[in-house]
């Protein structure tokens, strides 16, 4: 079964939007198989977000990220990745849709409340980095004939 990494950022975890986003997640049908509220290292910040090192705003990322608590996920389901790229919006919230989190809680694009893996191959590499393999339970949900 597909999975994906969502993580909301220190932004989300201050405003008090861990249970609203973790509503929608559930709402939604998708199944949370990993979630833990962390601090973030530098070595994790500056892993997570490798492929930006060259970028301007890199410094600005990995200070922001590591400044309190994240609350990092595994979700699992069919498609996975994808839906939990549409359910989080649009990188800017200037152009993220209202009904998505970024769209309906995002002020800035440094700021955007949570990340999302952005395709299978970006989600299995942070989970990896993300989480321990036994941070991720295997087990049934009540109505699972209705949901993943
Ligand atoms: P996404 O998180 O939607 O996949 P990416 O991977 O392009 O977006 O960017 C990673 C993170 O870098 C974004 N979530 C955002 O916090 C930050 N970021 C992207 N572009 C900018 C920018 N122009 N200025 C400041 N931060 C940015």
């Amino acid at each position: 079964m597909e999975r994906t990494f969502l993580m909301i950022k220190p932004d989300g975890v201050g405003r008090n939007l861990i249970g609203p986003i973790v509503s929608r997640i559930e709402n939604k049908g998708l199944k949370i198989v990993g979630a833990k509220l962390m601090t973030v290292s530098e070595d994790l910040a500056k892993t997570h977000y490798g492929e930006h090192s060259e970028r301007p705003f890199f410094g600005e990322l990995v200070e922001f990220i590591t400044s309190g608590p994240v609350f990092a996920m595994v979700l699992e389901g069919e498609n996975v990745v994808e839906i939990g790229r549409t359910l989080v919006g649009k990188t800017n919230p200037a152009e993220s849709a209202p009904g998505t989190i970024r769209g309906d809680y995002g002020m800035t694009v440094g700021k955007n409340i949570i990340h999302g893996s952005d395709s299978v191959a970006s989600a299995e590499k942070e989970i990896a980095l993300w989480f321990k393999e036994d941070e991720i339970i295997d087990y049934s949900l009540v109505n699972a004939a209705w949901v993943y």
